[in-house]
């Protein structure tokens, strides 16, 4: 942002109306994963999206390519305090795939290539709110940053935002991921600070 000087990088700017409360801006872009970086094959993924029912439908990498692309311009913020800014990423936002299948789940788990996963109810993952991204700032998405394909879903703490991404179960009960296990929000709104458990 034009109106940070250079010395204020990296130091907490909570009066900007772009920083949720708590967290500072950061120019890069750290990796954070819990375990080693899986090697995902565009040959052989797919993306499942399964229902409450059991129903499953599959899309290969030739039909995510096909689907309807998107462009999402957005702030992102870490639950370990760090914000960027304007970040641009090519994708396929979910209510594309949302639409194809009949659901009346209330409750979504995001699991991944590994053994990630996350949850979140199913009204965040519509409205173009969340997509499957392949491409960051034009590029094909690294392995670190969840290449091939990551979920991004901005409006929540970054944990959220699976990466290597395999699937969506749509469930009609609460079923905690890998960190709200662990203690962290079930929900994860950075404008509310809901960071841990509790918050
Ligand atoms: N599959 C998987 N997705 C994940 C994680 C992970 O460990 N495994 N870490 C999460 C956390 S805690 C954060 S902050 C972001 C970090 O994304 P980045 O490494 O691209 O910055 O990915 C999220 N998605
Ligand atoms: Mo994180």
């Amino acid at each position: 942002m034009s109106v940070f000087s250079r010395g204020f990088r990296g130091r907490r700017a909570d009066s900007d109306t772009h920083l949720p409360p708590g967290q500072y801006l950061t120019e890069d872009f750290p990796v954070l994963t819990a375990g080693p970086t899986p090697r995902v094959d565009t040959d052989t993924w797919t993306f499942t999206l399964t229902t409450e029912t059991g129903r499953s439908q599959s899309w290969t990498w030739k039909d995510f390519l096909a689907l309807p692309q998107e462009h999402p311009h957005t702030d992102i913020h870490c639950v370990t305090r760090w914000s960027k800014l304007a970040t641009d990423w090519t994708g396929v936002a979910l209510d594309t795939f949302l639409d194809k299948v009949d659901t009346a789940a209330d409750y979504a788990l995001a699991y991944c290539y590994g053994d990630y996963t996350t949850n979140l109810p199913l009204e965040d993952l519509r409205h173009g709110q969340a997509w499957i991204v392949h491409e960051f700032d034009s590029h094909p998405l690294p392995p670190e940053h969840g290449g091939p394909a990551r979920l991004l879903v901005p409006h929540l703490y970054l944990w959220k935002s699976a990466k290597w991404i395999r699937g969506v179960r749509l469930l009609d009960h609460d079923e905690p991921g890998f960190w709200e296990q662990a203690g962290y929000h079930d929900y994860g709104d950075p404008w509310r600070e809901q960071r841990y458990w509790g918050d």
